[in-house]
C-alpha cells in the first residue's frame, strides 16, 4: 500500500515525508480530541468550606479529616474502634524454610475478638533469608485461595509470584479476603461483622461494608507485621486487584503504617474517577445493583448522583500523601475506565505538590508497558485483560525499589 501511494505521489512531485507528517498530526489531533478528559472535578485544595488549601498543616488538620469523614462515613463506612476488640497471633504451623532455602515460611493465625464473638485467619509470609529485615508486600487476595495463594507452592499462580517477589529481596505476605468476610450479602452480619454488635457503631448509615472489613483484615495483618523482626513495618506495601484493589486503597487510607497502596484494576469505587463520561465502565449505580454490601449503607443513595457528590474518588487516593500510591489498569478493562484511572491519580497529585513532592507526573495518557515512577504516584497501563499479573507485580516492585526500599 505504502509503495504504491509513494509510486503515485512520486509521480504527481507530492513529498511523500510530508503527507505522512501531516497525516501523524491529524492522527494525534483526533486522538486528543476523541479522548475523555475529566469535567467539573471537585477541588481537591478547597475545603468544603470554600478556603484554599496551601499548607501541610490546613491538610492535615482541615481538608485531609473532612474528606476522610466523607469518604468513611458516606461510601465504604466506618472500621470500629480499636477499644472495641482485641487482636492475637500464633504460629499456626512451624517455620519452615522453602523456596530452596531461600525464604522462610511463616504461617500466622491471627484472631480478632470484638465485643459479640471472636474470628481467627491465617496469613502466609514468605520471607526471603536476609540479615536485617526485608521490605514486605501484602496481598488481599480476592480469588480462589488454593489456586493463588497456596503456601505449599505445589500451584503456583502470577497472581501471587511469591517466588519472584522473594527473588526480588521482598517478603510476600497473603491472605484470603473470604475468611474475613464473605463476599456475598449477608446484610453485612456475617465474618467480622458478627464478632460486633452493629448498635454500637456510630450512624446506621454509616455502617463498614464489605470493602471496609476486607481492609481491616489487612491491617490486622499489619498488627502482626509490627510484632515481626524479620520484616520492615515501615516498608509495606498492600495490594489487590479489582474488588482487591478498591480494599487495598481502603487499607492504605484507613491505615497510615501502609507506606505504600498498589490499586491493580480497582475501577468504579476504587481509582477510578467519576467525573469523567467512560460509557463502558461500571458506574457507582451498576455497582451498588450488584455489590450494595461493599458500601456504607449511605453510598447507596449516590446512585447515578456521584457526579452531584462533593466529593470523587481523587480526593480518596490523595488521603494516601505522602506516602506512595500505585494504580494499574490493563488495556482490555475499560469496565475499570482506564482513563478514569489515570487522571484520578494525575488530579490527587497537587497533595503530595504540599509536601515539596511529586505525585503522578505525566504528560498524557501512556501507551502500554510504559509505566510513568517519577514522582509518588505510579500508574501504568498493562496490555491484556483485567487481572493482577507478573508484569504488575514488576511495576509495584520497581516502583518500591526506585524509592530505596530495598537499601
Ligand atoms: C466486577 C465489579 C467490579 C470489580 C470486579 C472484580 O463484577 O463490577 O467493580 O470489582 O467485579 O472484583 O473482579
Amino acid at each position: 500500500m505504502v509503495e504504491y501511494l509513494e509510486f503515485h505521489y512520486e509521480r504527481k512531485g507530492i513529498d511523500m515525508k510530508k503527507v505522512m507528517l501531516i497525516g501523524a498530526v491529524f492522527a494525534c489531533a483526533v486522538a486528543a480530541f476523541a479522548s475523555p478528559k475529566p469535567e467539573n472535578v471537585p477541588e481537591l485544595m478547597t475545603t468544603f468550606k470554600g478556603e484554599t488549601v496551601s499548607s501541610v498543616e490546613q491538610w492535615e488538620k482541615v481538608r485531609a479529616p473532612e474528606l476522610f469523614d466523607t469518604f468513611a462515613g458516606e461510601e465504604y463506612g466506618r472500621w470500629p474502634q480499636s477499644e472495641r476488640y482485641s487482636v492475637s497471633f500464633e504460629a499456626d504451623e512451624p517455620d519452615r524454610l522453602m523456596m530452596g532455602g531461600k525464604a522462610i515460611r511463616k504461617r500466622v493465625r491471627i484472631t480478632c475478638s470484638g465485643e459479640c464473638g471472636a474470628r481467627s485467619f491465617v496469613a502466609t509470609a514468605f520471607i526471603p533469608v536476609c540479615k536485617k529485615p526485608v521490605p514486605a508486600f501484602l496481598l488481599i487476595c480476592n480469588r480462589d485461595p488454593y489456586e493463588n495463594i497456596d503456601p505449599t507452592r505445589s500451584k503456583k499462580s502470577g497472581f501471587w509470584p511469591a517466588e519472584e517477589i522473594v527473588d526480588r529481596g521482598y517478603a510476600a505476605i497473603a491472605f484470603w479476603n473470604g475468611d474475613i468476610a464473605p463476599d456475598w450479602n449477608t446484610g453485612n452480619r456475617e465474618g467480622i461483622f458478627a464478632c460486633f454488635n452493629q448498635a454500637k457503631s456510630r450512624g446506621r448509615f454509616e455502617r463498614w461494608g464489605t470493602l471496609a472489613a476486607w481492609a481491616w483484615g489487612a491491617s490486622r495483618v499489619m498488627d502482626w507485621i509490627e510484632t515481626e523482626p524479620l520484616i520492615n513495618s515501615k516498608r509495606v506495601a498492600v495490594v489487590g486487584h479489582s474488588r482487591g484493589g478498591k480494599t487495598a486503597l481502603v487499607a492504605g487510607v484507613y491505615d497510615k503504617r501502609f507506606a505504600m497502596a498498589c490499586s491493580n484494576d480497582s475501577g468504579c469505587s476504587g481509582a477510578k474517577l467519576n467525573h469523567i463520561d467512560l460509557p463502558r465502565s461500571e458506574s457507582v449505580d451498576i455497582i451498588v445493583r450488584s455489590f450494595s454490601y461493599w458500601f456504607a449503607p449511605n453510598y447507596l443513595r449516590l446512585a447515578n448522583r456521584e457526579k452531584e457528590w462533593k466529593v470523587d474518588q481523587h480526593q480518596f487516593i490523595a488521603l494516601m500523601a505522602p506516602r506512595l500510591v500505585c494504580i494499574g489498569s490493563a488495556t482490555e478493562d475499560a469496565w475499570a475506565g482506564q482513563e478514569g484511572e489515570y487522571y484520578a491519580g494525575l488530579l490527587a497529585s497537587p497533595a503530595w505538590e504540599l509536601y515539596g513532592r511529586k505525585g503522578l507526573v505525566a504528560n498524557a495518557f501512556p501507551l502500554p508497558e510504559n509505566p510513568l515512577q517519577e514522582g509518588c504516584v505510579s500508574y501504568h497501563l498493562r496490555t491484556g485483560k483485567h487481572n493482577l499479573t507478573p508484569y504488575d507485580w514488576k511495576c509495584y516492585m520497581d516502583f518500591a525499589d526506585r524509592h530505596g526500599w530495598r537499601k
